[in-house]
């Protein structure tokens, strides 16, 4: 493995820290059902990470002449509507496993730790799992204006913590976020689906690895 010294970890929320990924699958559904437009895992799988309006168009790139802005714009307000719906009973137990043991490790151990989320429901969902207080900060949906695969919500994450971006590792379950990782010139971490991303520098099967990994790229 290449050396580096890894100063801070920039974590994605929806599919690392929660799966709030999931709810967003179920709402997405919901809408692409009630509109008889074909939707299955597989399309989800290219939700991630992106802005809500790019999902909405990726759902309806096979029809892109049928509907109009403000016909989508309300598609995309009335899924948020069904997500932030669904959110109602979220707490503590719908964190990924080793994220609750990991984070206050990695602190422990000296590293700056942030979320970078394309989300603009982080703030709220962070608040419902109790780690409002957690990270030493948060980028997310609200303070960009280019979402992953761009990397504006990771350097806006580094430069929040003062720390240089080659000294920064993200955490990522989209194919996306890896590549706005890499095009930021941090070090990929990939979960889930992106474990096995011919971009993704290492794949991790759970969490709690991501501590290993930083010994390591710090020699
Ligand atoms: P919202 P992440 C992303 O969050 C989700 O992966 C993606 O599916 C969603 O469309 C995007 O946030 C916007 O979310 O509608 O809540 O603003 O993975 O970057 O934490
Ligand atoms: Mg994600």
């Amino acid at each position: 493995m290449e050396k580096r010294v890894i100063d801070a970890i920039i974590f994605d929320l929806d599919g690392v820290i929660v799966s709030t990924d999931e709810y967003h699958y179920k709402a997405w559904k919901r809408l692409a059902d009630e509109e008889g437009i074909p939707f299955d895992r597989e399309m989800n799988h290219r939700l991630r990470g992106v802005s809500r309006m790019a999902c909405v168009n990726i759902i309806l790139e096979k029809m892109p002449d049928i509907y109009t802005l403000a016909e989508k714009e309300n598609m995309a307000e009335r899924k948020n509507r069904y997500y932030i719906e669904s959110l109602g009973n979220l707490n503590e137990q719908a964190l990924l496993p080793g994220v609750q043991e990991t984070l206050p490790l990695l602190k422990k151990e000296g590293y700056q730790i942030a979320i970078g989320s394309s989300s603009k429901n982080a703030g709220m969902i962070l608040e419902k799992l109790g780690l409002d207080h957690t990270f030493h900060k948060v980028v997310d949906g609200n303070d960009i204006t280019f979402s992953k695969p761009n990397p504006e919500v990771f350097l806006k994450a580094a430069d929040a913590l003062g720390v240089r971006p080659e000294r920064c590792i993200v955490v990522e379950d989209s194919t996306a976020g890896i590549d706005a990782a890499r095009c930021a010139g941090m070090f990929a971490v990939g979960t889930a689906e992106a474990q096995i991303y011919e971009k993704t520098q290492i794949g991790i099967s759970s969490f709690e690895q991501i501590a290993g990994v930083c010994r390591r790229l710090n020699g």
